[in-house]
């Protein structure tokens, strides 16, 4: 197998369920890690309950880790407080841990939430400016600028997977747009974990839908390729007819995220 020992972070998580099994051919060992209960590990995995934001349990559960896939942390908006522990602090523990142990990759669950500020009319692809619509977003900017910094700085190489919806599938008309299949995460992931060179590479995690916002040319060197279309569902959502789409929840990239009354409050 490619890997002695992979990490997964956030294993217990939604994606984390999905991943557990997709990527055990990946290594020999799959470490799988959380802060909420795993169950018993299986054949081929070990389990570490930590926190992210724990900096010598970060430490202790990378030591022997080639590559990890940092999917953990608090995946919706939240406190800023909140936020700093899990998604702030705790990619920073990841990313200097990774440094000191000599971990050549990391693949950074980001999300489109960091250009959730951006319209349904605006097309962008991975150079155009963050416009983050949360604290949530915010924190992801900071999860990708730290691997730009981790590469510049040391050579520890990061693809920034930022996660359209990954869901069964699309809940509503933004996500006919959004929407990542299962199995096109696992390719984007394979393709981030195994692609000769990535340096600081940001990937749109999107499937092979009708209508994009974002345009991958520029992680083309991975050679992403995604096999599924939200077009099977088109029959759940018709087509307003209009353009630009007048439904509130399809105004912005970051759908209900960028709307002010949803702003998270104590
Ligand atoms: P999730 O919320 O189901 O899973 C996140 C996991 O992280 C949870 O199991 C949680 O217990 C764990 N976690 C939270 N705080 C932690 C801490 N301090 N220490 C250790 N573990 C902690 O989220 P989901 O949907 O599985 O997403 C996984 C990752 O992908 C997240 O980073 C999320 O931001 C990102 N993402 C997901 C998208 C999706 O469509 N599902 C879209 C964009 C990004
Ligand atoms: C995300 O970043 C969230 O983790 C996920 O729960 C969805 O809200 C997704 O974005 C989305 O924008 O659909």
């Amino acid at each position: 197998k490619p890997f002695k020992r992979l990490l997964l972070t956030g294993a217990a998580g939604g994606l984390g369920k999905v991943l557990r099994d997709r990527i055990k051919p990946w290594a020999d060992v799959v470490v799988l890690s959380d802060i909420a209960d795993l169950g018993e590990a299986r054949e081929g995995e070990e389990i570490v309950v930590c926190d992210l934001g724990d900096k010598a349990a970060v430490m202790k559960m990378m030591e022997g880790v080639e590559a990890v896939l940092h999917f953990g942390g608090i995946s919706t908006e939240n406190t800023f407080e909140n936020i700093l522990h899990a998604n702030i602090l705790g990619t920073a523990n990841i990313y200097e841990a990774a440094h000191k142990l000599g971990v050549k990759r990391i693949v950074f669950a980001s999300s489109n939430h960091t250009v959730g500020f951006y319209r349904n009319t605006d097309y962008i692809d991975a150079t155009a400016p963050t416009r983050p619509d949360s604290f949530y977003g915010v924190s992801k900017c900071f999860g990708e600028q730290l691997a730009s910094y981790y590469w510049d700085r040391t050579g520890l190489e990061t693809v920034s997977l930022r996660i359209g919806s990954s869901f069964p599938e699309p809940k509503d008309r933004r996500m006919m747009v959004t929407w990542l299949s299962y199995d096109d995460l696992v390719e984007a992931l394979r393709q981030s974990l195994f692609a000769t060179r990535v340096g600081f590479t940001i990937l749109f995690g999107m499937s092979n839908n009708d209508v994009a916002w974002w345009d991958n040319s520029k992680a083309a060197h991975l050679g992403y390729k995604p096999k599924d279309s939200s077009s099977q569902f088109d029959a759940s959502f018709p087509d307003s007819g209009q353009y630009p789409d007048q439904n509130a929840s399809v105004t912005y990239h970051g759908g209900a995220f960028a709307l002010a009354e949803v702003r998270y409050k104590d």
